[in-house]
């Protein structure tokens, strides 16, 4: 039990910094040692192991990054210098050449792993396709190929509009290995979203398919790259690769099938090295406002990164069979789908389809049958299996598991201790990985076997990267206190600018505390020098003169019996200012009552203290989400305050639940 006394002020010495400190009300003290066997084969076999390397890192970070640069990649050229930084630039292995696509192919043949499984693919209907590396080199080798005599050059922007089909990998692959840059638009954007990517970087080719099944049914791609190229005159030429078999239209002069390329082209091509500063992908992230960001990333550091992450924190051993559920479309599955697992010589899982087809078990269906060893996947798919009870995971034998892995949003302690035990069997350590589209790769995480895991905490920095929780003038705050968080040191595979807008680079993530990196996220550190993320800063809460990120609040939610998922969010307030208001949706069979909606709010009072107590209470079926699975707490706002400017939805998954949940208020 807490009271409301627990969260006074301090007002002697906080009066200055009250305005951008975060009150923290998390109650979450649960520590979970991982096993022992696990730690007994782990990459990293100690936390002793993991304190002497990040030192090293931090103590020495070229001598570090030298040494892990040597071990992890293949070199056309050594580099000369490891890092210049001139804030907020960064270049990475500066005079050394690379090629990506053979740190991730070439660099297996003649080795155990030439005929090992790089990729295992599930389509939606049912089909399996298994391509070994020797197999998925001849196709990139083909491929890049086809985009040589197509006309593109180094350099020359690709899209990517594809199905997670194994050809999305193939693409990606191929247009690195020529030097070009690529730009993956996930397949469930609408045409005008590859309308504005296109021309934002100007690519010159498309690559698409006829269609890729979701649900049951068919989504018309080429369809919609067809409207979109309405508007779009640098492209020159598109590739349509046979999937469904659905009928297209095909452009004479610009559109060719894949497949008949493929036929054509020769398998031998002999990859080149590029420099490492080499653009290698522009990703778009879709701010709350504005146009989508051009995130950019290069060769060398960004593949360093994926592959040390790939290797220590999925502790990827030759006989895993490695499945991160993300889409290519999303930097997850840029990062630990494709490049990381790649260059680490793992097999990699593709699956097509929605995890909820044909029914609530279809992913556990696909760890059975494939025997997956490591699963990767979003506290959203969590919450919203452990909505759907346990018996569905029980009817599948989940033994193969050795490792389990979350990234996306700060994961509520109760849907982590679900899939630590439901999924895992307790048996299998839990990575809370934080990063980001613009990170590259993986930068707060537990090492699995080794780091003691709290839920809830992405807990300690992984090496070279070094964070800390300060507030508005850029002063670390004390531990247990919310703030922002920031990286004070630049690391390989961070983005190196936004494609053609440097200005904007610079204001978003640099103008803060100059020459450090914000990431826009709140967080905690606790006393052990754990991270606990908030939530994004935009969404922190206003409670009776005290800011609360989300995260703590809808954990508190989601920790009773009856709620699947919980976001909550502030309203206008003419006494207090702003109130509180929480959309909640239960488990399946529960109804929401105005007994429950008493009830949750003492449940809240009681786990985290009375000025937490959500002052409105709205039972919804859903929640407005990202394609990626966030929640879109600025719609909510807009829902909660009686409004409908919901302002840029384009990367809303359902536009129908926000007209449901507009409805949620009626009753009130
Ligand atoms: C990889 C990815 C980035 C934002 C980030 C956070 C949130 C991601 C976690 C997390 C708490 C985590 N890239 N986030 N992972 N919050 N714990 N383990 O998601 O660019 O799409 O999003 O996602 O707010 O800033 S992203």
């Amino acid at each position: 039990m807490s009271n409301a006394g627990d969260f006074a002020p301090n007002t002697k010495t906080h009066e200055m910094a009250m305005e951008d400190k975060i009150t923290s009300v998390s109650k979450e003290k649960r520590v979970i040692k991982p096993a022992a066997e696990f730690q007994k084969q782990a990459n990293i076999g100690s936390m002793t192991a993991y304190r002497k390397m990040y030192r090293e890192s931090i103590n020495s970070p070229s001598k570090f990054w030298a040494k892990q640069a040597k071990d992890f990649l293949v070199w056309r050229k050594p580099w000369n210098k490891v890092v210049e930084w001139k804030a907020p630039h960064a270049k990475w292995f500066t005079g050394g050449m690379i090629n990506v696509a053979e740190n991730c192919l070439d660099r297996h043949l003649g080795t155990a792993r030439e005929n090992k499984a790089a990729i295992i693919f599930e389509g939606e209907p049912g089909d399996v396709r298994t391509i070994t590396y020797k197999q998925l080199h001849g196709e990139v080798c083909r491929f890049a190929n086809v985009l040589t005599r197509l006309g593109v050059k180094k350099g020359d922007r690709v899209a990517i509009y594809l199905p997670m089909v194994p050809e999305a990998a193939v693409a990606m692959l191929a247009t690195a290995r020529i030097g070009a840059i690529h730009t993956v638009i996930f397949g469930g954007f609408s045409s005008s979203a590859i309308t504005e990517r296109v021309n934002d970087c100007e690519a010159k080719l498309v690559i698409t398919a006829d269609g890729g099944y979701r649900r049951g049914g068919v989504v018309e791609l080429k369809k919609n790259v067809d409207e979109a190229l309405k508007k779009t005159p640098s492209v020159e030429k598109v590739v349509v690769v046979r999937r469904c078999g659905n009928s297209v239209q095909m452009k004479k002069g610009r559109d060719v099938w894949y497949h008949e390329e493929l036929e054509e082209a020769s398998p031998v091509h002999k990859a080149k090295g590029f420099s490492s500063e080499n653009p290698l992908f522009i990703l778009y992230t879709s701010g709350s406002t504005g146009k989508p960001k051009g995130v950019l990333h290069t060769s060398a550091g960004y593949l360093l990164g994926t592959a040390l992450t790939s290797y220590y924190v999925f502790d990827l051993k030759e006989y895993d069979t490695y499945w991160c559920s993300a889409d290519v479309g999303w930097i997850t599955g840029h990062s630990y789908v494709v490049y990381g697992p790649l260059c680490s010589g793992a097999t990699t899982v593709m699956y097509e389809g929605a995890p909820n087809y044909p029914d609530i078990d279809r992913f556990w269906s696909i760890i059975e049958r494939h025997r997956i060893s490591i699963f990767y996947t979003a506290p959203t798919a969590i919450r919203a299996f452990m909505r759907g009870g346990d018996e569905p995971v029980k009817k599948h034998d989940m033994s193969s598991l050795r490792l389990l892995g979350t990234v996306g949003e700060p994961i509520n302690p109760e849907a982590w201790m679900w899939y630590y035990k439901t999924i895992g069997g307790g048996r299998c350590p839990v990575v809370d990985t934080w990063w980001q589209t613009e990170t590259g790769a993986i930068m707060i995480t537990p090492l699995p076997g080794v780091t003691p895991m709290k839920p809830g905490s992405a807990t300690l920095p992984f090496f070279g990267v070094e964070p800390e929780v300060v507030d508005d003038s850029g002063r670390k705050v004390p531990k247990n206190s919310g703030g922002k968080l920031v990286i004070k040191r630049p690391w390989p595979s961070m983005l190196r600018t936004l494609w053609g807008d440097d200005k904007r680079f610079k204001e978003q993530y640099w103008s803060q505390f100059p020459g450090i990196y914000f990431c826009g996220d709140g967080c905690r550190q606790d006393k052990d020098g754990y991270y606990w993320i908030v939530g994004r800063i935009d969404d922190v809460l206003n409670v009776s003169g005290h800011r609360l990120g989300t995260a703590e609040l809808e954990s508190a939610l989601v920790s009773h019996a009856d709620v699947a998922e919980a976001a909550i969010v502030s309203k206008p307030d003419e006494i207090k200012g702003s109130g509180v208001v929480a959309f909640v949706t239960l488990k399946a069979g529960r109804n929401g009552s105005d007994n429950l909606k008493k009830t949750l709010r003492e449940h809240v009072g009681k786990e985290i203290g009375p000025i937490a107590r959500p002052d409105e209470i709205r039972f919804t079926e859903g929640l407005p989400k990202t394609r990626s699975g966030k929640i879109m707490r600025r719609i909510l706002k807009e829902v909660a305050s009686g409004g409908d400017r919901y302002g840029d939805v384009t990367t809303l998954e359902d536009f129908n639940v926000v007209a449901r949940l507009a409805k949620t208020g009626e009753d009130e």
